[in-house]
């Protein structure tokens, strides 16, 4: 088959953020905007000669065509073997399992994940490397390099293959093999949780729901939940996955999952309650009446986690990213392990998780995981709550509540201020990172700054340096404000103000969360001068 050379020149801005590059889905469609970035991917690593790679995505508007044009790359580069999953759709973490599981030399996951899909919205792609986590930032930069200095890139001139039969296929001289995205990862689970318990639990009376959110988790959720732990047929809801996400955000929080928080947050309703984003890496975990707020989710898991049968032996280590409450740390305190602290993105976890310094993962912004795979793991964070809840024979309310009276609570919430003109969202952070040395000593809405530093991040593993990963500002009395700009958007600016209080008072542990932060809150709109935004408020508050 001959191998086509496209002559191409480069294109700007194709730098990946905190999780691969994103755009909007029409750029991606822009005459060799895939094409330059996949190629610049292979010229990276070295050349696809003789590898193997996973490819797959989350299936929303142009996954289908985007992931021919890689197929057809990767076998012009020389790539020996690629695998998908059935129609081209494997979740994120079902992706890194496949990885690791093949011993193969990387994948390509084509999502942006809880962004809204379709023509108008956003597509993205990021390459992970053999440890089935996503490429750290040496790599991410040698592929921005490489997408500046780009000047052709291979292909065939091949029709479209059939995707949807499970078996393999020849491309010139690449295997393409097609697999059932489900049945790796389901097998993972079992192995991990002790499925009988939970089952029993369930066939007892304990209710579940879970928002699929017309995303990737649909059919893994019905496998697993359903078929697997007999829950009845329809406690997956939303679980047919569509382009579009049913035209809606698949970002499991309260504010886009609002049917499942509005079923939840009542007397009569499910037991247990959880939703899963676009690729489905992330996570959103209630009870009744119980919102279960991700810092706490990753807390509650590092000190239950023996409960499971992976876990047994319990954990070598903890990790959060800096946003994330320090709820965790407490548990770790307690549990003689230790607990890492590392920028955001799931990339930063990924030497820890290999050098076995860590074995639980989290982030604030709903990701929870383990060293089972390399990326957080929407479902995983599921099922380990519920083998947790089957073991201890509790609510999640109580599960929630004996935990704060052991560690005290730590009040927790993000407020995003979306779409900003670029220059106004920056002018805010050199507003902030310009009084860093003056803050300590000086007070605000009652509280008093200890200290204020811009994060800068030596990885343990590798001594990999990361500066300026959010301005962070530490009160008297274990308060926190945060600042960081997003690395995901894909229309002007996002800023992120993560607030945290601690409380340890008995009688103050189930207060209203703004409430008990509005403090926080103020001082921080002091010190950044916040209203020059110009917004009434936050867009987003989780
Ligand atoms: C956001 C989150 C971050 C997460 C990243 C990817 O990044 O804050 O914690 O790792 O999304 O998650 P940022 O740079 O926008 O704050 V996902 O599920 O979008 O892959
Ligand atoms: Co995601």
């Amino acid at each position: 088959m001959e191998i086509k050379t496209i002559p191409t020149t480069p294109i700007d801005g194709q730098k990946p953020g905190t999780s691969g590059l994103r755009k909007k889905t029409r750029v991606f469609m822009e005459a060799h905007y895939l094409e330059n970035f996949v190629q610049s991917v292979f010229d990276a690593i070295g050349g696809a000669e003789g590898k193997t790679f996973v490819v797959g995505g989350d299936g929303r508007y142009f996954n289908a065509e985007a992931i021919q044009t890689i197929l057809r790359m990767a076998a012009a580069n020389g790539a020996k073997h690629v695998i998908t999953g059935r129609g081209g759709l494997l979740s994120t973490p079902a992706a890194s399992n496949l990885i690791r599981k093949n011993a193969t030399d990387g994948g390509l996951i084509l999502s942006a994940s809880h962004n809204p899909g379709g023509v108008d919205e956003d597509f993205g792609l990021k390459f992970n490397i053999p440890n089935g986590g996503p490429a750290p930032e040496s790599v991410t930069n040698a592929i921005f390099e490489a997408t500046c200095n780009i000047n052709r890139y291979l292909t065939l001139d091949t029709p479209a293959i059939d995707l949807e039969t499970i078996g393999e296929t020849l491309l010139g001289k690449m295997t393409v093999s097609v697999v059932d995205p489900v049945a790796d990862y389901a097998e993972l689970m079992e192995e991990l949780f002790d499925f009988t318990a939970i089952r029993e639990h369930i066939a007892n009376g304990f209710e579940i729901r879970f928002d699929a959110m017309h995303a990737i988790t649909g059919p893994y959720a019905k496998a697993i939940l359903e078929d697997a732990l007999g829950a009845p047929s329809g406690t997956a809801i939303n679980a047919i996955p569509s382009e579009d996400f049913g035209g809606g955000h698949p970002d499991p929080n309260p504010a886009w999952a609002k049917d499942l928080m509005n079923e939840l947050m009542s007397d009569d309703g499910p037991d247990f309650g959880a939703a899963s984003d676009g690729d489905g890496d992330r996570n959103m975990i209630l009870g009744r009446n119980c919102y279960v707020s991700p810092s706490d989710s990753l807390a509650v898991l590092t000190a239950n986690a023996h409960l499971a049968p992976g876990y047994a032996n319990g954990l070598a280590g903890v990790a959060r990213s800096m946003p994330t409450s320090c709820a965790v740390d407490r548990v770790a305190l307690e549990l003689g392990i230790e607990c890492f602290e590392t920028p955001t993105g799931w990339k930063f976890f990924g030497n820890l998780l290999d050098a076995g310094k860590a074995t639980l993962c989290g982030e604030e912004s709903f990701g929870t995981g383990s060293d089972h795979v390399r990326e957080k793991d929407g479902l995983w964070a599921v099922l380990l709550w519920l083998n947790i809840l089957a073991s201890r024979k509790c609510s999640v309310s109580e599960l929630l509540l004996t935990h704060w009276e052991k560690y005290g609570r730590n009040y927790y919430s993000r407020h995003d201020f979306e779409a900003l003109p670029i220059a106004d969202a920056n002018a805010l952070m050199a507003r902030v990172s310009g009084q860093l040395n003056d803050l300590p000593g000086k007070s605000f809405a009652g509280l008093e700054v200890t200290k204020a530093d811009s994060f800068a991040y030596e990885d343990p593993v590798d001594g990999s340096k990361s500066s300026n990963q959010g301005l962070r500002i530490q009160f008297s009395g274990g308060a926190r404000a945060v600042f960081r700009l997003s690395g995901t958007g894909t229309e002007g600016a996002t800023v992120r103000l993560y607030v945290e209080y601690l409380e340890t008072e008995p009688s103050k542990l189930n207060g209203d969360v703004q409430l008990a932060l509005a403090p926080v809150i103020e001082a921080a709109h002091e010190i950044a001068d916040i209203a020059k935004l110009g917004r009434p408020g936050p867009d987003v508050i989780t």
